[in-house]
Parts: structure tokens; sequence; C-alpha cells
């Protein structure tokens, strides 16, 4: 398989603990949305990262990745619950992961993106302000996923590897005292091997 992407994204980056974890050899080919536009969007129509190649198939969209990954090669569902309101529950926190993470991007492509005299700074105020929504429901929803002593779920992985990115990219928006099981949730991932063979920098 052939990971497409670099792994500051953070969506790039779980991906490759995802396939590390479950014992899946991969290529990185770091390909940047912004650097490689041609030769991502012959990969991805949205040019986008990351994308899975596998054969003649290309799957795009980390969620998606990660779904097709469990149903092959985590049968007990221990990173993504299959069924039931464990299913449920685990979809409700990625799902707010996911946006969280989305919103945060697009205040930060605004400030980033964009000649700065065109930087709206009330829409980036407006992204990160759901971005924050969002953790402040992930922290409320986090407890058992902070508790547990278990090996990491890809919930975890989801969670460390976006709040490893909001503290390197934007510690103003990223408040650590304000999500202790955010913050637990991260250094533990973060000490294991698995994080460090895939270093976001
Ligand atoms: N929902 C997507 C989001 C992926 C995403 O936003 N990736 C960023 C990199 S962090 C990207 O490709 N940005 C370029 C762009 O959106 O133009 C996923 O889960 O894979």
């Amino acid at each position: 398989m052939i990971l497409v992407g670099r792994l500051p994204s953070p969506f790039v980056r779980r991906t490759a603990v995802l396939l590390d974890l479950l014992g899946q050899p991969f290529e990185l080919r770091p390909l940047s949305a912004f650097d490689d536009k041609a030769a991502l969007r012959a990969i991805n129509p949205l040019g986008r990262v990351p994308a899975l190649i596998e054969g003649e198939r290309t799957l795009v969209d980390s969620v998606a990745i990660a779904m097709m990954l469990c149903d092959r090669y985590d049968p007990n569902g221990h990173f993504l619950p299959r069924g039931g309101s464990a299913m449920a529950d685990a979809m409700q926190l990625l799902f707010l992961a996911n946006g969280t993470l989305e919103k945060f991007v697009a205040g930060y492509y605004e400030r980033t993106r964009r000649p700065a005299e065109k930087v709206h700074e009330p829409w980036v105020e407006h992204c990160w302000g759901q971005a924050s929504g969002g953790l402040a429901a992930l922290e409320l929803s986090a407890q058992a996923l902070a508790e547990s002593e278990e090996a990491p779920t890809y919930n975890h992985i989801a969670i460390a590897t976006m709040t490893s990115f909001f503290r390197r990219l934007e510690p103003t928006f990223y408040i650590v005292d304000r999500y202790p099981r955010l913050e637990r949730i991260r250094q533990r991932c973060e000490a294991i091997d698995v994080f460090a063979r895939y270093p976001a920098t």
C-alpha cells in the first residue's frame, strides 16, 4: 500500500500510525496539497491528503481509509468498534474530532494561505470558535478513553495526532490546561514507539 501525504498533516499521521499498528507495511509518498498540486490531483481529484493506493484502487479521506483497514485487519473491533452503542459512541467521538480538526484547519488556512490584507479575522474567530466547541465536547466525552489502560484505539490516535498538531501550530488556540483528558491521551500516545516512528516534523 502507498500512503500519500506528509506526516505534518494529522490526517496523514493518524493513518500511518494505524497502518503500522495493524501490522500493514506501506510506502509513504510525501506529496503536499500545496507544493505538489498536479501530482496529488492525479491521485485524489480533491487534491487532499491522505489517499491510500492499493493496486488499482485509491481510497481518499482518513476515516474511509480507517474503516476499510479496520474492516480487513481489525476483526475484533479493537481500533473501531463494529456495532451497537460502542460503535455509535466511537463514531460520535471520531466525527467530533474530525470536525474540530477541519474547522481549525479552515481558520488556519485563512491566516496562512491568503494575502495578509485579505485575511478576515472574524472568519478565523468563527472557525476556531467552532473548533473550540468541538474540543470542549471531546474533553467531556473522553473520560473512558483517557482512563483506558488498553492499547490505543483509532480514537486515541486521532485525538493524540490532532492535539499534537494544535500544540505545534497554535498553542494559543489549544490551551492545554483546559483539556486534561485530551492531554493525558496525547502524552500517553506520544510516548509509544509507533508515534515516534512517524514524527510530525
Ligand atoms: N476529511 C479529510 C480531511 C483531510 C484534510 O483536510 N487534509 C488537509 C491536510 S491537513 C489537506 O489536504 N488540505 C488541503 C486542502 O484542503 O486544500 C480526511 O479526514 O482525510
